[in-house]
């Protein structure tokens, strides 16, 4: 009877939500995403599989957050997060495809039952599955919220967990919090977030000299959900002065539109609601569901460009201070003889900037590629004690290995007798630093935490930190083609295998420029091919780029 009862819910829910003939949704860079009129299939079907992957993984807790991030206002989108917090496991993706993609409630169905055979999940509603939501600011947010508790509550013994507006980072740490058995409400995110950002405040050097740091930040919400929670926890920021632009209130603007880390880092010009009185000012700024960080500055009150600092110097940043923090403890002279060997390892893509792996790898870092996607990038980071990943847009995060903690753990408790010690106070630094960044996935706002804990641990201005090295001239654009996925790329994306023309031409131009470096990908949240190119000067890098964004519309179309 029961299994009767599950057959007749997933034949129902489909026929609630049918897919329009021709329709195809292809699961993406970082889930589904397209006008959000036309997702509610794709996002109910999404709520039909975090219901089966939860059964499939012990009844633990799997997310969905509805967003389409960086993408415009009447674009919506779903993400999925495994029970530890990161992107669903990719070996999931080709199910996620075809049951988006199911004509009609019979073929979901057969789809179901078999790959449910296949996998050995216990369906039939005799085990609970549990899936947390959430969402971001977008109009059809809620309509598309609905479509997946229907497709949870199409799978019986699922129970759906509304946690609300979220940033998308919040809704996977509620993830992982809640599978780790740890508190995992909004609140108790945000006093992990105050708690150890203070207590990194609180393990600052007291006399290293040198310039304090600016209190003033000024931070681009993109008009998203990112602005709305700073606001809530502003004023319990000790030690900053937080004024947020683009906060997503009404008459500030539109949703990622002229502000928000995509429009700041692609662009390099200030976001809506910036001008010349914002000239030398800290700023920072967040995609839609905050899961983006870039900094800038303006430098001059004659034009609006800014110096810019990318998702790769605050991950050269992140790198100093943890091994700073990993060379005192380990450092030969000091009174106790106790180590933490680590191995730190470094992930970046393609659109990393060349000056900024050099700069990486001249201080003995281990760097290594792959291919675009938060979901390759943190697999990669999680095979080092300590993994920092980020991409040049501004997504990345640091992981540290269960093993690695607890070797911290029982080192900072062995020090703890010699608390004016530097080794103790760096192994709390690097304690209180695991606590404050999100591990499940980039966060933004415990990434600015972090960023501004070390700017004032280091007694860095914005200026310091932008100097790190110079990034190498860049220009990223878009083409519009016919089937962006008759281009199939390889070696972490920095070759193109088909068309097999288009790399001997990419190679041809960029033979013609001194530090030249192309390459060409289909974006996986976009309806674009995207083409990223670097040279010795501006004018080059754009040439480079022009002339192959050129090359790809002429074979493509
Ligand atoms: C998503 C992914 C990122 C990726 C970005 C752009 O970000 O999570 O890892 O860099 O898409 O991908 P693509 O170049 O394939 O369009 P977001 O912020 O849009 O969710």
């Amino acid at each position: 009877e029961q299994e009767q009862e599950q057959r007749r819910r997933l034949l129902d829910v489909a026929s609630r939500f049918p897919l329009p003939t021709g329709c195809r949704f292809s699961y993406g860079t970082a889930g589904f995403r397209a006008d959000g009129a036309t997702m509610a299939p794709a996002v109910c079907r999404a709520g039909i599989l975090a219901a089966l992957r939860s059964l499939k993984l012990a009844s633990a807790a799997v997310g969905i957050v509805i967003t389409a991030s960086h993408n415009p206002i009447g674009d919506n989108g779903v993400k999925i997060a495994d029970p530890d917090g990161g992107m669903m496991d990719q070996q999931w993706e080709p199910f996620a495809a075809a049951l988006a993609n199911a004509p009609d409630p019979d073929a979901l169905l057969q789809l179901v039952l078999q790959f449910v055979k296949d996998e050995g999940i216990p369906l039939g509603g005799h085990h609970t599955a549990q899936v947390l939501l959430g969402r971001d600011t977008r109009p059809t947010g809620e309509y598309l919220l609905d479509a997946a508790l229907q497709g949870i509550n199409a799978i019986l013994g699922a129970q759906a967990i509304d946690m609300g507006i979220l940033t998308t980072p919040q809704l996977h740490w509620m993830v992982r919090s809640k599978n780790k058995g740890i508190k995992a409400s909004e609140s108790d995110y945000f006093t992990q977030l105050i708690n150890s950002f203070r207590r990194m405040l609180e393990l600052l050097p007291k006399d290293k000299g040198g310039d304090e740091l600016a209190k003033k930040l000024i931070v681009d919400g993109a008009n998203g959900i990112g602005g709305v929670k700073l606001e809530q926890i502003k004023a319990e920021l000790s030690g900053l002065d937080i004024i947020v632009r683009n906060s997503g209130k009404e008459g500030e603007g539109i949703l990622n539109h002229l502000c928000g880390a995509d429009f700041v880092q692609k662009e390099r010009v200030t976001p809506h609601g910036f001008g010349p009185e914002d000239v030398g000012v800290r700023c920072a700024s967040l995609d839609g569901d905050a899961d983006r960080l870039v900094y800038f500055q303006m430098s001059s009150s004659s034009d609006n460009k800014v110096d810019l600092v990318d998702g790769d110097k605050i991950l050269s940043l992140f790198a100093l201070f943890i091994r700073e923090q990993l060379d005192v403890i380990n450092n030969n002279g000091n009174q106790v003889d106790k180590s933490l060997p680590a191995r730190l390892g470094i992930v970046q893509t393609a659109y990393a900037n060349g000056a900024s792996t050099q700069f990486l790898k001249g201080l003995g870092l281990e760097v290594v590629f792959t291919p675009t996607g938060v979901k390759y990038l943190h697999k990669k980071a999680l095979e080092y004690d300590i993994g920092i990943y980020f991409e040049a847009n501004g997504h990345g995060t640091v992981v540290f290995s269960e093993d690695f903690i607890s070797q911290l753990e029982s080192l900072s408790n062995d020090l703890s007798s010699q608390a004016a010690n530097s080794q103790y106070h760096a192994a709390m630094r690097l304690m209180a630093a695991t606590q404050l960044i999100n591990q499940a996935v980039g966060d933004a706002l415990s990434g600015l935490l972090l960023v501004e804990a070390i700017l004032q641990y280091k007694r860095w201005s914005f200026q310091n930190w932008c100097e790190l090295y110079s990034d190498l001239p860049s220009r990223q654009l878009k083409v519009k083609v016919v089937d962006r996925s008759s281009i199939v790329t390889t070696d972490a994306e920095t070759k193109v295998s088909q068309p097999s023309s288009l790399q001997e031409l990419i190679d041809k131009e960029t033979a013609n420029y001194t530090q030249g470096r192309c390459f060409v990908r289909p974006s996986g949240t976009e309806d674009v091919v995207r083409v990223y190119a670097e040279a010795s000067t501006q004018v080059e890098a754009d040439s480079l780029a022009k002339s192959v964004a050129h090359h790809v519309e002429r074979l493509l179309g």
